[in-house]
């Protein structure tokens, strides 16, 4: 596997607080109070989902059904850099596929283009590549298959990086799913949270699978189920359509442990506009 190296800034040193990062967020206008179980409400993940070096959107996780939204990732991390966001969250599909870092080019240009910090997933299974995409400005890595069929690696990988390593549960039928999704086991997703409730994992990003690249509304009753069941915060993702998927998960966030979501297409196609986005998730339901 490559890992381009990064020209090294400072910016993303390991051990960096990145949430108080978050706090330089732009004025959205409006009666915004800060809340939230940190004091910044939740984060919103713009996705960016790389498949042959471009940012296409999938559904349901199929490649054959890829909407090209930009040839330039980069551009579009600066963009969404731009409008507000305080993290990005960056997807190899083709590596999730390989089962190694396979857009490795297009992911250095958006480390290179943006300040704010990036979560990278797809393809990363072992020491190697976390190591590599770490030091290379990453700041958290997400492991999905490799928590599954290795989750020794991902205990020794939060034992080395605090807080920087995210565990990706992708579920169909509630049902883990590995392997760019082409193969689904018979754990439930929240059988495989459990086993690393003691291992210091800095989140657990959630995706509901049927409802990914649908716009069919986000799976807010099965994340807070979720939530409600583990102490590691977690993220949610899949068929973000409109505000109101971002107003209930807000509501029903409220005295749980999730922390933020993960948006694609409603972004890329304008049924969400970033700013009504941010004062959502940063004010009190
Ligand atoms: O859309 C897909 N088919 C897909 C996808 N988005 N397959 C995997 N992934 C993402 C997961 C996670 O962020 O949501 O890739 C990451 C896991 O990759 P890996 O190589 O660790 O299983």
């Amino acid at each position: 596997m490559t890992v381009p190296q990064r020209a090294g800034d400072g910016r993303h040193k390991a051990g960096r607080n990145v949430r108080s990062a978050g706090h330089d967020v732009p004025e959205t206008g409006g009666d915004v109070r800060e809340v939230g179980r940190d004091g910044v409400g939740l984060t919103l993940y713009p996705a960016i989902d790389l498949k042959a070096g471009q940012c296409v959107r999938l559904r349901r996780g199929e490649m054959g059904e890829a909407t090209v939204y930009d040839a330039d990732p980069a551009a579009r991390a600066r963009r969404w850099q731009a409008v507000g966001f305080r993290w990005l969250h960056v997807v190899d599909l083709d590596g999730a596929f390989a089962g190694r870092s396979v857009n490795g080019a297009a992911v250095a240009a958006i480390l290179a283009a943006v300040s704010i910090p990036v979560q990278l997933g797809g393809g990363i299974r072992d020491m190697a590549g976390i190591d590599a995409w770490l030091g290379a400005g990453v700041q958290r890595v997400v492991l999905g298959s490799a928590a599954l069929k290795t989750p020794a690696l991902v205990r020794d990988a939060c034992r080395s990086f605090p807080g920087r390593v995210a565990v990706g549960i992708d579920a169909r039928n509630g049902k883990v799913a590995i392997e760019g999704w082409a193969e689904t086991s018979g754990i439930a997703a929240v059988d495989l949270a459990r086993r690393f409730e003691d291992a210091g994992v800095a989140a657990i990003i959630y995706t509901d699978i049927g409802r990914d690249g649908t716009m069919t509304g986000l799976n807010v009753e099965q994340t807070v189920a979720l939530a409600n069941r583990i102490t590691t915060p977690v993220i949610a993702s899949g068929g973000v359509a409109g505000l109101s998927d971002l107003t209930t998960l807000r509501r029903e966030a409220e005295g749980t442990d999730i922390e933020g979501v993960v948006v694609g297409r409603a972004l890329y196609d304008g049924s969400i506009d970033p700013a009504a986005a941010l004062k959502v998730l940063l004010t009190a339901p």
